[in-house]
């Protein structure tokens, strides 16, 4: 891919900073939405409900996350795709409503206290509603930013109670891909991995690339590299590289469970694949006034 500093001095402009643009608009469902633009040409959209990215198109004009064609834009649902942000509970691991409250929830824009302006920052703090479902006050705050072939998601947790809190959490993001069954998933082999389809099983990725037949849900333990996804019917190959999330989880539906997910297109799973940064094997302990701090970056290679 093109290097963006240097389209950008070829198209003259070699003088403008080298930075994302952020607009705000309304989206799907006429939902308050941010557009990150960045001079390369690549591209983002986050809606503030549930700080959830839904777009990122690389500088070549390729979008790179599935958002499904029934995702629901009604300010109440989780959106179906993109990157919903799960907090403080992963899954149903634990007696919060599935994936916690964050995915649900009304952020806010932010000022970037580091003076980044090119970045969108977005927070959620403790109210009534989450504090009856859990009763801790935090501070959460998401930070999108791009670079021409990259898109980094950063999430930090302060406890601004007076207890300590625990939680588990996750970028949970759906990559678009040209063919589930034509793609290879390298960088886990070795790893400890669950499968939820299978019972919750414990085994060890044998595989230096992982081929996806039907349902898959899995969490991989304390991945110290970056995930890599070749496609081989498009040609792309993207990488997820984690930072404070020691965990990855891959989830496909297969056929059968994604038929029943009212939210879901019909056959939607075979162009599809979610390679999560997750906290789930060791939960995230926050004593009063700590912080925790998580980032995934997606980077497409080709
Ligand atoms: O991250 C994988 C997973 O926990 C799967 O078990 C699957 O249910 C998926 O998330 C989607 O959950 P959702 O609540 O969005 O339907």
């Amino acid at each position: 891919m093109q290097d963006a500093r240097r389209s950008h001095r070829l198209a003259g402009l070699a003088d403008e900073p080298l930075v994302n643009r952020v607009e705000r608009d309304r989206g799907a469902g006429g939902m308050e939405r941010v557009v990150l633009a960045h001079p390369s040409g690549s591209r983002a959209e986050v809606y503030l409900h549930g700080a959830h990215v839904t777009s990122w198109r690389t500088a070549d004009g390729v979008e790179r996350l599935f958002l499904s064609q029934a995702a629901r834009f009604d300010g109440r649902s989780a959106i179906r795709g993109g990157i919903p942000v799960i907090f403080p509970q992963f899954a149903d691991r634990g007696p919060l409503p599935k994936h916690g409250f964050a995915r649900v929830a009304g952020w806010r824009l932010a000022g970037d206290e580091a003076g980044r302006d090119d970045r969108v920052i977005l927070e959620l703090q403790d109210s009534a509603v989450t504090r009856e479902m859990w009763p801790h006050a935090f501070r959460a705050e998401l930070a999108v930013s791009l670079t021409d072939d990259s898109l980094a998601v950063e999430i930090v947790v302060a406890n601004r109670g007076d207890d300590p809190f625990t939680f588990t959490a996750a970028l949970h993001s759906y990559l678009r891909v040209g063919d589930v069954e034509r793609i290879a998933v390298g960088g886990l082999r070795g790893r400890t991995l669950e499968s939820r389809a299978e019972g919750r099983q414990r085994d060890v990725e044998r595989a230096d690339e992982l081929r996806i037949r039907g349902e898959l849900d899995r969490v991989y333990f304390d991945v110290d590299g970056p995930v890599v996804v070749r496609d081989e019917a498009t040609g792309a190959v993207v990488e997820a590289l984690a930072d404070g999330f020691p965990d990855v989880v891959l989830w496909n539906p297969g056929a059968d469970k994604a038929r029943a997910l009212a939210d879901f297109g019909a056959d939607e799973q075979r162009v599809m694949l979610c390679v999560e940064a997750a906290v789930v094997g060791s939960p995230v302990s926050l004593a009063t006034g700590e912080r925790w701090r998580g980032e995934q970056r997606l980077r497409a290679l080709r």
